[in-house]
């Protein structure tokens, strides 16, 4: 396969005033621009040519870290922006919001949990909600890793590399997770991604 940048499931300033035009002008059009364009310049002639992209990402780990971290952004990206939608963060769907109550004891705790994962995260990476061993927990990654690396499904991931807030927030990392949580969220995505992991697992 070759990498190619998907469009925005939305306009570039439909996600204001809690991500502004600005930002994704940047993080879509020029970051996530430049992951695609590296990793296909790096697979080119690789061991991974013709792979798909989780086999990519698991296969280059630990072995091959400059089509890692290109092609781990990547598959970071294509579902971050899927993760995100106007007027976000609203309800969450019953079977997801169950298990969250399940594994954290209630939904303010686990956006609690998750923001204190992306505040604490030193320097660049993600913050994520993973599925485990059948179960909702909260990791942290550094640069381009993600639960697929670590034996975990992702089910939601906020990036907190300083491209994607410090036009907005400039250094108030807390407030810019704790935006993504309660106002940008696509739940009904999220909630997607967790039933199928629960049925492949
Ligand atoms: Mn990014």
């Amino acid at each position: 396969m070759t990498f190619s940048l998907p469009d925005l499931p939305y306009a570039h300033d439909a996600l204001q005033p809690y991500m502004s035009k600005e930002t994704l002008e940047y993080h879509h059009d020029k970051h996530h621009l430049a992951y695609v364009n590296n990793g296909n310049n790096l697979l080119k002639g690789s061991e991974f040519e013709g792979k798909s992209l989780e086999e990519i990402v698991k296969g280059s780990f630990g072995k091959n870290a400059g089509l890692f971290n290109n092609a781990g952004q990547h598959y970071n990206h294509l579902h971050f922006w899927k993760w995100m939608k106007p007027n976000g963060g609203g309800k969450i769907p019953g079977a997801l919001e169950k298990a969250i109550v399940d594994a954290f004891g209630s939904v303010d705790k686990m956006k609690e949990d998750f923001i204190q994962a992306g505040v604490t995260q030193f320097g660049s990476g993600w913050h994520w909600l993973a599925v485990q061993n059948g179960k909702i927990i909260t990791m942290k990654t550094p640069n381009g890793e993600s639960p697929l690396v670590h034996g975990a499904k992702a089910i939601l991931g906020n990036d907190v590399w300083e491209h994607s807030y410090y036009i907005d927030y400039r250094n108030l990392r807390p407030k810019y997770c704790e935006a993504f949580i309660n106002n940008l969220v696509n739940w009904e995505y999220v909630a997607e991604i967790y039933d199928a992991a629960i049925k492949s697992a």
